[in-house]
């Protein structure tokens, strides 16, 4: 390891104790920027990336709500507010019971470099809770959602702090989270993106970050003069962002062929097609059942336990969880001819598995480039919700598009190599922190 690098992490590690998935996020960073520093030595004098690894505000607190049965539960709520220099803290909440500090900060510092990648103006933030929103009633969702807010609501406001979704939040919980912010306020504002069609929100926010990683595939593989059409994709995850990729790439002629749960992968050699994607749509946004069912429903193979990454596909799009793709299954995946992987989530693939891809010169575009399309889209809900006028589905929709094409430009303008390969890591990391280090710049020592 660079020794700078290795410094540097370091005194990270030693500030922020055990927090593995914030150092593995802030490490990949580092190896990116620290040559890029040394070369523009404004950032070094100003310790740009010592202050953009320190969040700007860090909110823990309780939230105790009441279950069916009448009994009291306890669970932590987060928000961590990282980074304000280009515009309001921006970023998703997430429900699930391995949140804590260490991966919300994660989430939170790549989403500083996401949202300045966008072009719009979004400062970086991240929150959510413990909560686990499986198993539970309507009802104690909406409790704990109103539980949550109560004390979120001091924190947040539309030009402040604009939460959304992530793992574990959705429409419902957006509803939910957004009736207790107004009432308790008495203002009807953006403070939320992912808002119902019907109080505020923006059509294609659903369908964003799907999309927008399929945009960014497309991309990817104009530059090798490929395209989606007939190729094959394995996919995991069956929630928000898994869905509409799925959807994006059988519009544009490509073949989905796995979906994914925490307990195992459905394998449909045949293709997920419109009609079965409804069924794992009604599985999964209504019924909350497992994918499971799909392989019973459909007579294919289920794989319980297991991750899809052992199937052969020209690419690979992980829409799941962070490091949910180790360096074995990069090494299986290239072994079967994978081409191309799009991260949905947010850091799916482990630095060991990072290697891989970029030893081998595929294409490789990691989260915080290739996922952005969904908060790219909260932004375009942001402007909508200012101007009071609502935009058409192909307005947003080509909006959208036009992001994910600038945002790989951006990438391979800072991310072209001698060879001409496009290392997208340093991209992404580089073309997501000047705009942020130059505001903090201007605005002085903050
Ligand atoms: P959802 O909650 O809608 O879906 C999550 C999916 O991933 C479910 O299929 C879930 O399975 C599976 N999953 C979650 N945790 C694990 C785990 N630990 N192991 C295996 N499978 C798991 O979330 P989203 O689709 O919104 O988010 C998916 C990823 O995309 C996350 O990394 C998120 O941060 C990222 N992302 C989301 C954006 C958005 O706009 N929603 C924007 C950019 C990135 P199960 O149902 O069994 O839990
Ligand atoms: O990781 C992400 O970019 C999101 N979960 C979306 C955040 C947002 O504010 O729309």
């Amino acid at each position: 390891m660079d020794p700078r690098v290795q410094q540097f992490m370091a005194m990270i590690k030693s500030r922020n104790p055990g927090e593995n998935e914030f150092h593995q996020a802030v490490q990949e960073v580092a190896e990116s920027l620290i040559p890029f520093i040394e070369e523009n030595p404004k950032y070094k004098h100003a310790k740009i990336l010592e202050r953009i690894a320190e969040p700007e505000r860090t909110i823990i607190f309780r939230v105790p709500w009441l279950d069916d049965k009448g009994e009291v539960q306890i669970n932590r709520g987060f928000r961590i507010e990282m980074n304000s220099a280009i515009g309001p803290y921006k970023g998703g909440l997430r429900l699930h019971p391995t949140v804590n500090l260490g991966i919300l900060k994660f989430l939170a510092f790549e989403q500083v470099f996401k949202n300045s990648l966008t072009t719009l103006p979004m400062g970086g933030g991240k929150g959510g809770s413990d909560f686990d929103p499986k198993g539970k009633s309507d009802n104690e969702v909406m409790r704990f959602c109103q539980s949550f807010m109560s004390e979120l609501f001091r924190h947040i406001g539309a030009d402040t702090d604009v939460p959304a979704g992530d793992i574990g939040v959705g429409g419902r919980e957006i509803g939910f989270l957004f009736g207790q912010y107004k009432r308790l306020k008495n203002e009807f504002t953006g403070v939320l993106t992912g808002k119902g069609i019907e109080w505020g929100g923006s059509l294609i926010r659903p369908e964003a970050t799907g999309y927008g990683v399929t945009y960014f595939a497309q991309e990817m593989l104009s530059t090798r003069g490929l395209s989606l059409q007939g190729k094959t994709v394995c996919i995991s995850g069956s929630g928000n962002v898994a869905q509409y990729a799925t959807e994006k790439v059988t519009q544009l002629g490509g073949k989905v062929v796995t979906s994914s749960d925490s307990n195992g992968f459905i394998y449909d050699p045949q293709g997920i097609d419109a009609e079965k994607l409804n069924f794992i749509m009604d599985l999964k946004n209504i019924r909350r059942g497992r994918i499971k069912e799909y392989a019973e429903k459909f007579g294919c193979e289920y794989f319980e336990g297991k991750r899809p990454w052992d199937i052969k596909c020209d690419i690979a799009m992980p829409n799941a969880t962070q490091n949910e793709i180790n360096e074995e299954d990069a090494k299986k995946l290239i072994r079967n001819g994978c081409i191309c992987i799009a991260e949905g989530a947010n850091m799916p693939s482990t630095p060991e598995a990072i290697e891989v891809y970029l030893k081998a010169e595929i294409l490789y575009g990691p989260g915080k480039a290739a996922n952005a399309g969904g908060v790219a889209t909260s932004g375009l809900e942001m402007t909508q919700n200012s101007m009071r006028l609502p935009w058409s589905r192909e307005e947003v929709d080509s909006k959208l598009h036009t992001i994910m094409q600038n945002i790989h430009t951006t990438c391979v303008r800072y991310g072209t190599k001698e060879n001409g390969f496009i290392n997208y890591v340093d991209g992404a990391n580089i073309g997501g922190f000047v705009k942020v280090a130059n505001a903090m710049i201007a605005q002085g020592v903050v």
